[in-house]
């Protein structure tokens, strides 16, 4: 897991962003259904149920029974499908039930429910619930806010109301601009348009943003504007950017979300507990990070230049300020940095999850320009992460390897090197340590056997990239480069077998660790026990 772990359910998924290329992993736990159903089928349900609309914690409790009538009752209605066993369900439960609390309590009949998907396999199968946890609104309309108290409020309301104010007058107008940091303003010459319908669709997305929206030409002319625009005003950088509408093409809903959610963010984001959303939500796949000491007044002087060179890079990459004395702190290790490492700068794919550094120690706007630049055009080599070679890495019977040594003890044509790739902190690699330690303990004297292990979350390795803890990766010898992936028991005649047997297990040797995961409830495969990423 990594970069660093957060109270927050949202945080905590968005910040697996910079941990590895997971965007949405982990969002929903798909294709569970199948089980569910037969599990579904054992079980009898006899009890008579009524229309009855029951709540728990302000939530309504939805079946098959009562379903109709909570939607003839309610105005909107979300429901959430959930299944009891769900680790995403169960995060979400708190918030779902805080925000219950919040809209029932304002009487505006927006009301959340729920369905445990498990039980009401025929309420399932009508709304075609493939994953846990789904939220629908009925009418029914697919959820797209933040999964967070405050999200889901944001999201309830502005599905309730006309998603953008409509502004008659400049002084109503300069109000709302005024209102909050950034407001998008939509002037066109009538309200009727295909441009002006994309508008309000787009608006009523974008929960988190306030939009206004006016046909009146004396606004348009305060503002500056002469065709069909879309303004984003902001209390920062520019203050006004302005997106006019081509009238030739049709307005593209995609485009011009890309353009508010851009335009909406600081040129330079600095990275803390309440913008962190905001970074990964704009995916802006590619992140400059600038480590400083904010009480370092010299450190602090280079945030101007790194600005100078945000511009040019509005869109395609995010300039990203990391102060190492507060929550950025977190962030460190990640990088495999401390703070007295800032100033420094660090480029960051955070859907590949490579990493790139600067050479040199030029922090002018030009030298971050074509640094930036360059590694746009692939002339910069990604930089991995090592710890340095520890002077008894060989000393005792399991090899401690790390980025430094990797290449040359694992790929050594003459050994066969068998290697556990772990975290400190998994749970699953605490349970195996001590086995590992027998088997290196067995080889030690072996002519061509190695056994090793790597702490994964402090080297990195070209080309191999570790999606759970612990990884058993094997080396044979010879030419060829070859690694194979050993995915059985964890146990040392098993591991024995395989070493023995130069890297292949007989098949019907196989065995299956850990039953309870053989019905895929569990998203490891069926033969591992390990912590994801
Ligand atoms: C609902 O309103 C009551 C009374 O005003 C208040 O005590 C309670 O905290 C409110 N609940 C929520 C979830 O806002
Ligand atoms: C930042 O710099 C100040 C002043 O040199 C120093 O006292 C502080 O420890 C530094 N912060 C960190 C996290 O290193
Ligand atoms: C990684 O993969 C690339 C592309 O297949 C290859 O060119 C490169 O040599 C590999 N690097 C290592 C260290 O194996
Ligand atoms: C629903 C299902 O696949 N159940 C299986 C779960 O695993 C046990 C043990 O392997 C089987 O006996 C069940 O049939």
């Amino acid at each position: 897991m990594g970069y660093f772990k957060s109270h927050l359910v949202l945080v905590l998924l968005l910040s697996l962003a910079w941990v590895a290329p997971s965007w949405g992993e982990g969002e929903e736990d798909q294709g569970k259904e199948v089980e569910v159903q037969q599990k579904e089928e054992v079980k009898e349900k006899e009890e008579v149920i009524s229309a009855e609309l029951l709540e728990e914690d302000d939530v309504l409790v939805l079946h098959q029974h009562n379903f109709d009538r909570a939607l003839h009752e309610h105005r909107l209605l979300l429901v959430k499908f959930y299944a009891p066993w769900c680790g995403h369900c169960q995060a979400l439960a708190p918030e779902y039930t805080q925000a219950a609390g919040i809209l029932k309590n304002e009487s505006l009949d927006l009301r959340l429910a729920k369905v445990d998907a498990t039980e009401e396999t025929v309420l399932s199968a009508e709304f075609g619930i493939t994953g846990y946890p789904v939220l629908k609104l009925f009418r029914p309309t697919d959820y797209t806010g933040a999964r967070d108290s405050q999200g889901i409020v944001l999201w309830m309301k502005r599905k309730a109301g006309a998603s953008a104010t409509l502004l008659q007058d400049k002084d109503s107008t300069a109000e709302l601009i005024d209102s909050h940091d950034v407001v998008v303003v939509g002037f066109f010459k009538e309200l009727q348009g295909e441009g002006a319908q994309v508008f309000y669709e787009v608006a009523s997305d974008i929960v988190d943003i306030t939009f206004g929206i006016t046909e009146k030409v004396e606004l348009s002319q305060k503002y500056g504007i002469t065709q069909d625009t879309v303004c984003v005003f902001k209390k920062f950088d520019e203050k006004q950017t302005d997106f006019p509408l081509d009238s030739e093409q049709r307005l593209d809903k995609e485009e011009l979300s890309r353009f508010i959610v851009v335009h909406s963010l600081e040129l330079v984001m600095e990275f803390t507990s309440k913008t962190s959303s905001k970074i990964f939500g704009a995916k802006i796949l590619n992140h400059l990070l600038l480590f400083i000491n904010k009480t370092v007044e010299s450190q602090l002087e280079m945030v101007g230049n790194f600005r100078e060179a945000a511009a040019a890079f509005r869109g395609q990459v995010l300039f990203v300020l990391i102060d190492v004395n507060g929550y950025g702190a977190n962030v460190l290790h990640f990088f495999g940095l401390k703070s007295h490492d800032a100033p420094t700068l660090r480029f960051i794919n955070i859907e590949t999850n490579r990493k790139y550094c600067m050479a040199s120690e030029d922090f002018s706007a030009q030298a971050v320009g074509s640094f930036t630049q360059d590694v746009l055009d692939g002339k910069v080599k990604p930089h991995f992460m090592s710890k340095e070679i520890p002077e008894d890495w060989d000393k005792q019977p399991v090899k401690v390897l790390v980025g430094k040594n990797f290449e040359k003890v694992a790929f050594d044509e003459t050994k066969n090197v068998f290697v556990k790739f772990y975290a400190p902190w998994c749970a699953h690699c605490k349970a195996m340590a001590s086995v590992w330690e027998e088997l290196g303990e067995k080889y030690k004297d072996h002519e061509n056997i190695i056994i090793a292990k790597l702490d994964a979350t402090a080297n990195e390795i070209e080309n191999i990239t570790i999606h759970g803890y612990p990884t058993l990766h094997y080396f044979p010898a010879g030419p060829d480069r070859k690694m194979i992936e050993y995915k059985s028991a964890r146990d040392l005649e098993t591991f024995s077998k395989f070493l023995e047997n130069g890297g292949i297990l007989p098949m019907e040797k196989e065995v299956v660790e850990t039953p309870e995961d053989v019905n895929g409830t569990s998203p490891s495969d069926a033969t591992e026990a390990r912590d994801e990423l």
